[in-house]
């Protein structure tokens, strides 16, 4: 294990020169034996977007640059679920949370991103560019610009302004579990039906080296401001290469009251099994929860630092996306704690 004496040190050095330098090798854990590269991601959407990671690694790229060209493709889908095709807050408008970690405990954030397409990779360049984690709102819009990021026009996709009008007829809001996997909006007459997106990816390269990343437009018709698990390290993402990576999905509040993504490596590191640590912590949400879990859903997925994969759910109806040399497109329902 590294001496945390250095480890902080790294840190207050690399903050101290302004300059975002990754963090020194020596400081940081050795990486275990490899084993062969894999990505997992969260719901359906991860499939395609698992096809994009792959061709990194299959090309002997990073786990890094893996799960951020992987998260990417959904982002440019501007389908229902990420990036400028989601479903806007309350005052109609989209706004972006992302966060990207490597192995070496470099991270970056976003939050409340606007017409910017790609957030995923303007927290890869707050991780790699600024010597903070997080930068939100037009702060990270400004940083996005001067970055070279196109501003794309303020616009909804015409499905996200159907849902928009349909929901402003009551302005009722009632997230609904597992909108994730309906591949479109489906339009309720309380906006119920568009409540959040997301997808969180997780890989391991041939080197050993494990990465992550996060990427959501958020609960639709959210309060405007209003910032989920998703741009959070150790909420919606952990990596520590010594131990695993972790992500989250689901009702971000209730991710971020119990560190979710942290909460699963740590397990993890107390000897838990990917899929153990994956169920305790949503054994915890839903102790915390009560009754009430039944009107949630929220899900973690998990890779150790050897390659063990594992997920479970709140509720019925999460899936997730793996892919390894042996079958690039699986599609694996979740178990879930709720029967
Ligand atoms: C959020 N956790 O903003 C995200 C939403 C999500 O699947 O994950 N949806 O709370």
């Amino acid at each position: 294990m590294p001496s945390r004496r250095k480890f902080l040190h790294s840190s207050a050095a690399g903050l101290a020169g302004l300059a975002a330098a990754p963090l020194a090798a020596a400081a940081l854990p050795t990486a275990p034996a490899a084993g062969p590269p894999l990505v997992i991601s969260t719901w359906d959407a991860g499939v395609a977007a698992n096809q994009g990671a792959w061709q990194v690694l299959h090309g002997g790229g990073t786990a890094l640059d893996a799960v951020e060209a992987g998260v990417r493709v959904t982002e440019a889908a501007q389908s229902c679920c990420v990036g400028l095709g989601g479903n806007p807050d309350r005052d109609g408008i989209v706004t972006l949370d992302a966060c990207i970690m490597d192995h070496q405990f470099n991270c970056g954030g976003v939050a409340a991103l606007e017409r910017i397409k790609h957030p995923v990779s303007v927290a890869r360049r707050v991780m790699e560019r600024t010597p903070h984690v997080l930068l939100v709102g037009e702060g990270a819009q400004q940083f996005a610009v001067a970055q070279g990021f196109p501003l794309e026009p303020r616009q909804l996709s015409p499905d996200a302004e159907k849902a928009y009008r349909e929901w402003l007829k009551t302005s009722q809001y009632r997230p609904v579990v597992n909108i994730e996997n309906t591949g479109s909006h489906p339009v309720g007459p309380t906006g119920g039906a568009n409540n959040h997106d997301t997808i969180a990816m997780l890989a391991l390269d041939g080197q050993g080296r494990l990465s992550g990343s996060c990427t959501t437009s958020g609960m639709g018709f959210k309060m405007r401001g209003r910032v989920g698990d998703s741009p959070l390290i150790g909420s919606g993402l952990f990596v520590d290469n010594a131990v695993g990576a972790a992500a989250a999905t689901g009702q971000g509040e209730d991710v971020v009251r119990m560190a979710g993504a942290h909460t699963v490596v740590e397990l993890m590191r107390q000897g838990r099994s990917p899929q153990a640590a994956c169920r305790e912590a949503v054994e915890r949400i839903a102790a915390i929860k009560g009754p009430k879990a039944r009107d949630i859903q929220v899900a973690f997925i998990a890779v150790s630092a050897r390659g063990q994969v594992g997920a479970f759910a709140l509720q019925a109806g999460f899936s997730y996306a793996l892919c390894t040399a042996a079958d690039q497109r699986q599609l694996i329902a979740a178990d879930h704690l709720l029967k």
